[in-house]
């Protein structure tokens, strides 16, 4: 009793309560100052602005944290629906500046700081790239989950906390090099570790049934090796509106116990060595983007974020609901981006009947409400299949839910086409054959109750094609939901001169309904406004030439038209049409035809993955075609090519403001939806493109007449394949004879003889299925549109103009409005009330 007295009497104090952090210059300039002193140890003489950034991170960091666990608490502990989203990628970029300019405090940060001596834009620069994604599809997650937070929905984002992020990039005699990308290395301030969540994950071992204690059958997975996932959060800040989301990226570490008996038995390197095992699953990204590569660890992986994930989320329903799952569907969202997670289907199976107890219909019920699906590609080369052997090995328990998951749905297929079995065969998640082999994409479909594409062309397309039998039999669980970029990070924080011209010009309601933007197209007939906005433009191509000055060793001249082609390698991308096009203005300088010229600096950028030869050659192609123009003195500033080195989010947000054309040259069909397009139109670029993917849509918004359309239809480009002739092409086409004569006889490669036999064989291979050389005359005759437009600057501006007025509907809210209104259906919270 007495304890009790003394509690009443003296009432705990709230350890957690402390003052709101002031969000002004000196309070901002005060911890700056703590953090730099003391938690950090630096003084006066520390000349590297590394520290300077670490401090001013952790000041801004702790700017967020008080609303970050305020919208964590709400969001679990409201009774309204919640979304996962899941994603073996995150490609996050650097955090800085985006914090900077959600929580508002742009210019009391900048101000404190050059108070304290110090430039922003230096300290800003010295962050490493969250590289945590391949391309495209990483890079969309953190879109979303910006827009999530900016949105107030209550989306929680899972991944991977690789230890090495994409490669790094060098460029060695024309040649790609990959350098480790220990991004860690020098600490991550953004992230929280958060034991108390941790969650063990199980592999290989074997099933045992066993009788439950009401009688029921029911399976053990045992003899398992066990690895720990180690939560690691960081805040997804949203813009202005005290939400501060979550992303918990997952990181693998050996059990405690690990190895205990060769431990004891005195073999304790050995022990160790195992160790190093377990935490490789989370050690490296896969550079792969858009092809699949097969390793086990690739699964594993998958697995280790499917189960770490599901177990959270599980872990919290549970601590609130109990056992009761009756409401799980209907209040919990798992979007699986692309098939990478889409074991996950199976893994909430596992845990609803083997660790909860529920009845197969039931769970299975519940699986099918609960997960959501988006494809990202039709490409069959990048479609994952995993061997059923591998799987029965690493995921026993897994593979049998499968399995019986396949039974029951093969049983609807035959129902709804009896006798079919051909059908039955093609659309089995098991695909028959030498080696049985488990479709993740079927898995994904059957155990979801949306499936959706990313862009009209690729939603069409899946639906005609690649899922042409599962749309037949489910045609309202297909949707589209076209891609969009964050306009926080692609417009208002890497243009920030144009962001301040807009928002003097129409206010600046557009940072989060970008539809506003629309309001600039009177301005494309205002004469002052297009100086001024050619003003901007300009500064941003000198700011680039700055950058890359002592990179490229070339001079630039600022007046070229920039025209840019950054994104994967890749044959589909077609970057070889690109250079033929180089080739074509470079023999036409030779040949005097020089009428009217368009000075050009062309700029392509982008990683191979390391394993595709082609890509490789590609990039080494660029660099030699490179290496001729820039020394000939003949064609000086008239023709400029060069490869932009490891290029990566950080680079694109210096990249897109000073760019003129954008190319987006893909094979009609290929492209899923591209974003790179989105950006650069946003930023006043204008489009050279074909009709793939999203192109489509920019071209519907923008107008046909300010887009530079080129190339075959998709429909043509299939129509076209089996009697694809590219000699008839080539003997049509003395341009395209001549540019292929340079590349044929060597002219790129003196000292290198045949190096580029491989890239010329497949051109003019009748079943090159990217169909270059089909579309080079109407790329040439598009680009000698650019020059005509360009020859009339204010006409070009008129047209950048519109580009960005037009951009409104690519925006990621606008998306994740579409993925709210027609998958999750949430209601979105409001932290500050
Ligand atoms: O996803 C992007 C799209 O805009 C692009 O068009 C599309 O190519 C890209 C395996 C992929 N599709 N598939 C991948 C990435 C990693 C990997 O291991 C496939 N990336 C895309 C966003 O929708």
């Amino acid at each position: 009793p007495s304890h009790k007295v003394f509690r009443i009497s003296h009432p705990k104090p709230d350890i957690t309560k402390l003052p709101s952090l002031g969000m002004d210059k000196k309070h901002i300039t005060d911890d700056f100052k703590h953090y730099y002193s003391y938690r950090l140890g630096r003084d006066e003489h520390c000349r590297s602005p590394e520290y300077a950034y670490k401090a001013i991170s952790l000041t801004i960091s702790d700017r967020m944290v008080e609303r970050w666990k305020q919208t964590y608490n709400l969001h679990r502990n409201q009774d309204g629906k919640q979304t996962f989203y899941l994603s073996m990628e995150f490609l996050l970029g650097r955090r800085l500046s985006n914090a900077i300019i959600s929580l508002g405090v742009d210019s009391e940060v900048a101000r404190a700081l050059y108070g304290l001596g110090l430039a922003i834009e230096e300290l800003v620069d010295s962050e490493p790239d969250a590289g945590l994604g391949n391309g495209g599809l990483g890079r969309l997650a953190a879109c979303f989950i910006d827009s999530c937070a900016t949105l107030k929905l209550p989306v929680t984002g899972y991944g991977l906390r690789y230890e090495y992020g994409m490669f790094i990039q060098e460029i060695v005699n024309g040649e790609q090099i990959e350098k480790p990308d220990h991004w860690l290395r020098n600490g991550n301030v953004w992230e929280i570790e958060r034991p108390e969540y941790m969650t063990h994950i199980k592999f290989g071992g074997r099933t045992q049934i066993h009788i439950d204690e009401n009688g029921h059958e029911r399976v053990s997975w045992i003899d398992t090796h066990d690895v720990l996932a180690m939560p690691y959060d960081t805040p997804i800040p949203g813009y202005k509106n005290d939400t501060v989301n979550t992303l918990r990226l997952w990181k693998a570490m050996a059990t405690e116990d690990f190895n205990l008996q060769e431990f004891n038995a005195g073999d304790y390197a050995e022990a160790v060595a195992q160790k190093n095992t377990a935490e490789n699953i989370t050690m490296v990204l896969y550079p792969n983007d858009a092809n699949e590569n097969g390793k086990a660890l690739r699964l594993q992986q998958q697995y280790f974020l499917a189960s770490a994930s599901l177990q959270d989320v599980m872990a919290n329903w549970v601590g609130r609901h109990g056992k009761d799952f009756t409401k799980f569907a209907e209040k919990n969202c798992f979007q699986l981006n692309d098939t990478h997670p889409s074991i996950a289907v199976a893994e909430l199976m596992r845990l609803l009947l083997d660790i909860y107890g529920l009845p197969w219909k039931d769970a299975w019920q519940i699986t099918r409400n609960t997960m959501a699906y988006t494809n990202h590609t039709l490409l069959p080369e990048a479609l994952e299949k995993w061997p059923v052997e591998l799987m029965r090995q690493l995921l026993p328990r897994l593979m049998e839910i499968i399995y019986d998951i396949n039974a029951g749905f093969m049983a609807e297929v035959s129902a709804h086409w009896p006798g079919d079995s051909k059908r039955q065969v093609r659309m089995s998640i098991i695909e028959e054959g030498p080696t049985k082999q488990v479709r993740m994409a079927f898995l994904a479909i059957v155990g979801s109750f949306s499936v959706n594409g990313v862009a009209a062309l690729h939603s069409e397309l899946l639906q005609k094609g690649l899922f042409k039998d599962f749309y037949e039999l489910w045609p309202l669980k297909f949707n589209n939901k076209t891609n969009g970029v964050t306009p926080r990070r692609w417009l208002a924080g890497c243009n920030p001169d144009l962001a301040a011209l807009i928002t003097t010009t129409i206010g600046d309601a557009w940072i989060t309904d970008l539809a506003q933007l629309e309001k600039l197209k009177p301005y494309a007939e205002n004469a002052a406004f297009r100086q001024q906005w050619r003003q901007i433009k300009q500064l941003s191509k000198q700011r680039l030439i700055d950058l890359k000055k002592q990179e490229l060793d070339i001079e630039i001249d600022v007046n070229a038209l920039f025209d840019v082609q950054v994104k994967r390698i890749h044959e589909y991308k077609r970057q070889i049409l690109n250079v033929l096009h180089v080739i074509h203005l470079y023999d036409r300088i030779k040949r005097g035809d020089t009428q009217n010229w368009v000075d050009r600096c062309v700029l392509i950028g982008g990683k191979a993955a390391p394993g595709y030869v082609m890509a490789k050659k590609i990039i080494k192609l660029i660099n030699n075609v490179a290496n001729v123009i820039n020394n000939d003195a003949q064609i000086g500033s008239q023709l400029k090519l060069a490869f932009l080195p490891n290029y990566r989010v950080s680079a694109m947000e210096k990249i897109c403001p000073g760019t003129d054309l954008s190319e987006q040259i893909s094979t009609a069909g290929k492209e899923a939806s591209g974003t790179g397009n989105m950006k650069f139109m946003m930023n006043g670029a204008l489009t050279i493109g074909t009709l793939d993917g999203a192109n489509i849509e920019i071209r519907n918004e923008v107008g046909a007449e300010n887009f530079f359309l080129f190339g075959l239809t998709a429909a043509e480009v299939e129509s076209m394949q089996a009697h694809y002739n590219p000699q008839w092409f080539i003997e049509q086409d003395g341009d395209l004879q001549a540019v292929m004569h340079l590349l044929e006889c060597g002219h790129f490669n003196q000292f290198e003889p045949g190096i580029f036999d491989d890239i010329i064989t497949s051109l003019k291979s009748p079943q090159d299925p990217w169909m270059t050389i089909a579309d080079f005359r109407s790329y040439i005759e598009a680009q000698k549109q650019v020059e005509h437009a360009w020859r009339n600057q204010e006409q070009w501006t008129r047209m950048s103009i519109l580009n960005t007025a037009t951009s409104g509907k690519f925006s990621s809210d606008r998306t994740i409005q579409e993925y709210n209104r027609d998958i999750w259906k949430m209601s979105p919270i409001d932290v500050s009330e």
